[in-house]
Formats: C-alpha cells, structure tokens, sequence
C-alpha cells in the first residue's frame, strides 16, 4: 500500500478496507458490459492499463466473473448525479460502477490514480461524486495554434483530474482557426499567424470531430468559442465588408487586446455573425457554444448589446445554449445563460441583477484560474496583470464567494484558462498547467468542507512522479515537499 493515498481530485468517500491489494499484471482483464455506448470505455481502460503494466490488456464485452478481472459495469441505482461512481478494490477483483459511461472514466481515472509503482492497488472503496457540473479547461488556441495531437495530451491531462469541459478558444486577433465550411476565407487568409511572428495552423472539419470525439471518450464535452464583437482582426483582415471603407485591416502579431471590432450597421455583419455560429453549431454535438463578447473597449453600449444578441440568437436559433464572458451581463439575457466571470476590476452589482434574472455564473476567476499568470516573479513564461498565482492560490477559494451577492445556487461551476500569448507550445502549456491544474480541479469536484490546502498539498506532492514519467515540464512549487 503506498504511504498515503493521493487522489486528486479528493473523492466523497474513500474507506480503506485492508488486506491484500490487487496485483496489476500480464493476466489482467478487464471486462465490460456489452452495450455498444461502453466499447469506448472498453478501449480506454486497455490503453490506460497497458501503458501502467507495459503489457497490453485484454478486453472482454461480457459480464464477467473470470478472475482478476477490472469489471466496469453500468448500474442505475447508483446515488446523485450522472457523473457518480464506485471503485472497489478487492484481492481477486475492482468493479467499477457508475451510472454512466463518464461515471465510468472517473473510476477508471480514480483506479489509475491508485497504482503504486510496484503496480499493486490497495483495497479501498471509493464513492464519489463531483460539486460542480461544469469543471472546465478554457485553451486559447488563437495567439498560439495548439495542434491536433498537442490538445490531446491536453484532453488526457483534464481527464485525468476528472475535468469535463474543453473550452476552445477558437478565434481572435491573431488567428482563425477553425475552418468553417461556410466561410471557407478565414482559414484561408487568417490561419498562418500567430503571436510574434510564429507559425500558425487551423483544425480542418475532420481535426475538430476527432477532437471532440477523442475528448467524448473521456467524458469531456466541448464548448468552441468564436469571440465577437471584439477581438476579431482575423475576420477583418479576411473580409474588407466587415470594415467601414471596405478595406481589409492587416494581420495582426501583437498581444495588446480591446482595439479590433465589428460594426452593426454593415449590412455584412449580421451574416457574417450568423454563418459563423451556424457552422460552429452545426460542428458541436454539445449543448453550448461560447459567443466571447470580452473586451470590447471601442464600441458604445447599444451596439455592443445588439451585436451580442445577434451572436446569442445564432447559437440559439442553432438549438444551442449561449455563453459568454462577463461583459455580456451587461446586455438583455435569456434565462439560463452562462455568464463566465474572469475580471475581478469591475462591479459585481450587475451580476447579482443578472443572477436574479436567470443567468448562470461560470467562475473563472483571474486572481486564481488564469493560469497563464506567473507563479511568482521570477517565472519566465506568462502574464501578471491579475497577479501572480501561486499554488495555493489556485486551490485555496470559494467559487460561491467570489462575486459578493451572488446566489450561491447560480454557480454551475469552475473552469481554469490558459491564454498563449507567451506559451508557444505543449512544454510551455504542462509548464504553467502542472501543479495548478489539479488544484483548479479540485476545487470544482469536491465539496468545500472536504477541502483543505495541507491535505491537498500532501496528497500532490506525489503527482510529480506521474508528469515526469510523460516527460511533462511541470513547476516545483515550493509550497510542496515533491516526493
Ligand atoms: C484577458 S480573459 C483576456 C484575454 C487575454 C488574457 C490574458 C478574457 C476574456 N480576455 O484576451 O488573453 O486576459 O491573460
């Protein structure tokens, strides 16, 4: 049995039971029910298996009783929600429970998380359940272009602390990066650039579904965003029409934010809006598309909100629910909008009002969940402007406390960012993910009063050895005695 038990993130229960662990091995099996929305599951678990014994794994589809067998089994009466599970580790057996196939990843994770590098597991049975619904990851694949196998290991490392929400960050003024079948320009004219010069890149139809199904399989949805009104230079360096004067503005390799924009009264605006999100749609098996509608710092307050209600009556009228950064509380919102709050330098009262009317609040505080900022001052990559985020900052908060006045119950959840305006590839991603993404993990699972930072601190401190056997560059906070 190792020393301590380190899952992160830290379950509702988890009872050690004693006795023998299981011995992972040549023989070991796993096998899952037949049902055709398990073969996914099925697959995953041989692959995450295989690479912890260096052994490949048999599947089998039955329901099985052979012996030392990993059994991943459906079961409805299961309590809470629909991410719930049950991992039971037993000498001969695990069974792992959940209600659904993403229930199932979780257990699997959970398993992964329990092997000990003599490869035993210790009997223990974990029941568990997540707080939050939406544990989301937002990548800004726009200043930096993240390839199709870099946000893979991306998606392996977001289901490994049981995140499920990828949120792509798929346009802004350096770049467009998705290639719509509709407006087949803006990959053609805007793609190539990035940030200072470096090279550029856009997922092609096909890319972006074996995105999104890859990320399916681990129990994660994704949520593209296209950003309007503002940070839109690459769609007006595509098309003059969107620019009063016709002209085509240039490319753009800068980082400053806030000067590019749309203008409602072209007649080319309201189609361009509707095109882009039509597409986007159409390319989202998922329930919500992510309109942007931050930082628009040029553009009076009528017209912001008339073009923001254009983008959410595309996403809607596409059968998808909106949501959007925190400026658009400002704005007439539907009910059950998803309102992502990021910048602490404004006035919560408009929130409060937009709670009141039925949004919903995605917490992505910038003090504690952009982790693009610095860890202290001497960290090379990254941004400050909302300070530096040391580990414990990214752990020790309450996403209900954040914006004084909020009603608690309007809180769907926690997502971390990561914009790239200084990360030029995956080393300078895990650099600033890892640790403080298992920290933002944990605060969206689990419940508050089972959180606190020296048990999480000691419970992380044996992560490392799991980066590191990746390769991952990763940051050895001194706030943590790394094993
Ligand atoms: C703010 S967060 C932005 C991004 C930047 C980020 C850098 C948000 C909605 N807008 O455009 O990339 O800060 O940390």
């Amino acid at each position: 049995m190792p020393d301590v038990i380190s899952l992160i993130p830290r379950p509702t229960t988890l009872d050690v039971t004693g006795g023998e662990p299981f011995v992972l091995g040549q023989g070991t099996t796993v096998v899952v029910e037949s049902r055709p929305e398990l073969i996914s599951v099925g697959v995953l678990a041989a692959d995450l298996l295989g690479r912890v014994t260096e052994h490949p794994v048999e599947v089998r589809y039955t329901g099985g009783e052979a012996p030392h067998t990993i059994w991943l089994r459906i079961v409805e009466s299961l309590p809470s929600g629909a991410e719930a599970y049950r991992v039971v580790v037993r000498p001969e057996r695990v069974t792992i429970d959940a209600r659904t196939p993403a229930g199932l990843v979780h257990g699997l994770v959970t398993l992964r998380q329990l092997v000990t590098p003599e490869l035993t597991v210790p009997a223990v049975r974990v029941e568990d359940v997540p707080r939050f619904g939406w544990r989301g990851l937002s990548v800004d694949v726009a200043r930096h272009f993240v390839a199709v196998r870099d946000l893979k290991v991306v998606i392996g490392l977001m289901a490994h602390y049981k995140l499920n929400v990828l949120h792509l960050h798929l346009t802004d003024d350096q770049g467009w990066r998705l290639h719509l079948p509709s407006r087949p320009q803006l990959t053609e004219r805007a793609s190539s650039t990035s940030v200072g010069g470096d090279p550029g890149g856009f997922y092609t139809v096909e890319e972006f579904a074996d995105v999104v199904a890859y990320a399916a399989a681990r129990g994660i949805r994704v949520v593209p965003e296209i950003d309007v009104p503002g940070h839109v230079n690459a769609a007006t360096h595509t098309y003059g029409d969107l620019k009063p004067g016709g002209v085509p503005t240039d490319a753009y390799t800068g980082i400053e934010v806030g000067f590019s924009r749309l203008h409602a009264d072209l007649p080319a605006t309201s189609r361009f809006i509707s095109d882009v999100f039509a597409d986007l749609a159409a390319m989202t098996p998922g329930d919500f598309v992510h309109i942007g509608g931050d930082e628009v710092l040029t553009m009076e307050r009528g017209e912001y909100a008339d073009l923001v209600g254009q983008a959410a009556a595309a996403v809607r009228g596409a059968g998808k629910r909106v949501v959007g950064w925190q400026e658009i509380a400002h704005t007439a919102l539907e009910p059950g909008t998803v309102v992502q709050y990021w910048d602490p330098r404004v006035d919560p009262a408009p929130f409060v009002a937009a709670a009141q009317a039925g949004a919903l609040f995605l917490m992505s505080p910038g003090s504690k969940t952009y982790l693009d900022m610095k860890y202290d001052a001497t960290t090379e990559l990254g941004l400050e402007w909302a300070g530096h985020i040391e580990l414990r900052d990214a752990y020790d908060w309450e996403p209900t406390a954040i914006i004084e006045g909020l009603p608690p119950e309007s809180v769907i959840g926690v997502e971390a960012a990561v914009w790239t305006e200084t990360l030029r590839n995956l080393d300078d991603l895990t650099a600033m993910l890892l640790p403080r993404l298992a920290a933002v993990a944990e605060v969206a699972w689990t419940a508050p009063e089972q959180r606190d930072w020296d048990g999480f601190r000691s419970r992380v401190a044996a992560h490392g050895r799991f980066w590191d056997r990746f390769g991952f560059p990763w940051y050895r906070s001194p706030q943590v005695d790394w094993t």
